[in-house]
This record gives structure tokens, C-alpha cells and sequence, in this order.
């Protein structure tokens, strides 16, 4: 059983649809990570590459993730937004390695942060500080300076370090994650 079908499982939501949305920069690891989480009997799983302009969604029976990379595509800003209103979680994706491109993750973060559908909500963002194994990726508790996480104070977050590529660290946020969803739920 994949990660995926684990979460969806255990939330007992075979039923209803959770809409995760999955951000973060170009090439931090987004698609890696959740094509990890995908069951490895992945027939039932549409992919949808949107040409144009990044857009990837993941469906299983009862999650939807959508995919967007944040930067690098302002004039489709507009066309995305809209996906936020679905959401009730949000995977944030750091490519941990990229020291030079932080500053932008963090912008990027707080416009997502200060956006209208997003500020006023209780939704649930986890962090994941990926590309661990490379030699240059700083600490997740470096990420989480960085991007000044203890800022967030009106939203439950949580940050672990990963290495999409071997799934290390994966398990662990999905269970936060699973937890959070699981809290509202109830
Ligand atoms: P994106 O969807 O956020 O744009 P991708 O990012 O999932 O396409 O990943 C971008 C590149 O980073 C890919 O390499 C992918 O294999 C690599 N990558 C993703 N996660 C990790 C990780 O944890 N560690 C390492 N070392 N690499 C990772 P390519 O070479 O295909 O561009
Ligand atoms: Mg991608």
C-alpha cells in the first residue's frame, strides 16, 4: 500500500475528496514527491499535465493533489489562484540545496501566506526541507530560519527533512499531515 492510500485510508475517507495543494519553486522536488506517494499500482491515478503553464493533478479515491511550481510564471499567476479556495492542505516543497533561491521560496511562501483564500484559514501547510542528501542542503532547522516559519502563528505547520528520491522523511510528514486533516474532521 502506498503512502497515499495509507493517508487516505486511515482518514477513512473513501468518500469524500481532501484537495491537497503541493507548492513550492521549480524543481524543489514536487513531482518526485508525489509520484512517491502514489501506491505503486498506480492505474488509478490520473496525471494531468496542463501545457501551457505547470499544472499537475493527482487523484486517487480520495485525495486530489494539485501541483504548481510558484515562480517563473507570473502572467498564469491568476490562472492558478483559483485552486486555493479547494484546498484544505497545503505541501510546501524547499529545495534545501538551493541556498541562492531561498529568498525567492520565502517571497513566494509569504505571498502565498498574505493571499485572501489562504490568511484566513486554518490550513494546515507542511513543510518539506527536501534534498537532504545532497552536500550542500542545509538543516531543516535551517530552512525553517530562513524562511522565518515562526511567523506562522494563526496556522498549524511542521517542517521534516527529505529526500524525495529514496522517500526518506515522507512517512513522517504524511502522518502530521493525516493527524492535522483527521483534527478538523472531527
Ligand atoms: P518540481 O516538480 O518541484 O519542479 P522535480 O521538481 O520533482 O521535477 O525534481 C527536480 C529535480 O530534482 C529532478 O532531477 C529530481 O530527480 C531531483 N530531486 C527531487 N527530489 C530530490 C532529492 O530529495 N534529492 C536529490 N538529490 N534530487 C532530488 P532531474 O535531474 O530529473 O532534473
Ligand atoms: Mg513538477
Amino acid at each position: 500500500m502506498g503512502l497515499l492510500d495509507r493517508l487516505s485510508g486511515l482518514l477513512g475517507l473513501k468518500k469524500k475528496e481532501v484537495h491537497v495543494l503541493c507548492l513550492g519553486l521549480d524543481n524543489s522536488g514536487k513531482t518526485t514527491i508525489i509520484n512517491k506517494l502514489k501506491p505503486s499500482n498506480a492505474q488509478s491515478q490520473d496525471i494531468v499535465p496542463t501545457i501551457g503553464f505547470s499544472i499537475e493533478k493527482f487523484k486517487s479515491s480520495s485525495l486530489s493533489f494539485t501541483v504548481f511550481d510558484m515562480s517563473g510564471q507570473e502572467r498564469y499567476r491568476n490562472l492558478w489562484e483559483h485552486y486555493y479556495k479547494e484546498g484544505q492542505a497545503i505541501i510546501f516543497v524547499i529545495d534545501s540545496s538551493d541556498s541562492l533561491r531561498m529568498v525567492v521560496a520565502k517571497e513566494e511562501l509569504n505571498t502565498l501566506l498574505n493571499h485572501p483564500d489562504i490568511k484566513h484559514r486554518r490550513i494546515p501547510i507542511l513543510f518539506f526541507a527536501n534534498k537532504m542528501d545532497l552536500r550542500n542542503a542545509v538543516t531543516s532547522v535551517k530552512v525553517s530560519q530562513l524562511l522565518c516559519l515562526e511567523n506562522i502563528k494563526d496556522k498549524p505547520w511542521h517542517i521534516c527533512a527529505s529526500d524525495a528520491i529514496k522517500g526518506e522523511g515522507l512517512q513522517e510528514g504524511v502522518d502530521w499531515l493525516q493527524d492535522q486533516i483527521q483534527a478538523v474532521k472531527t
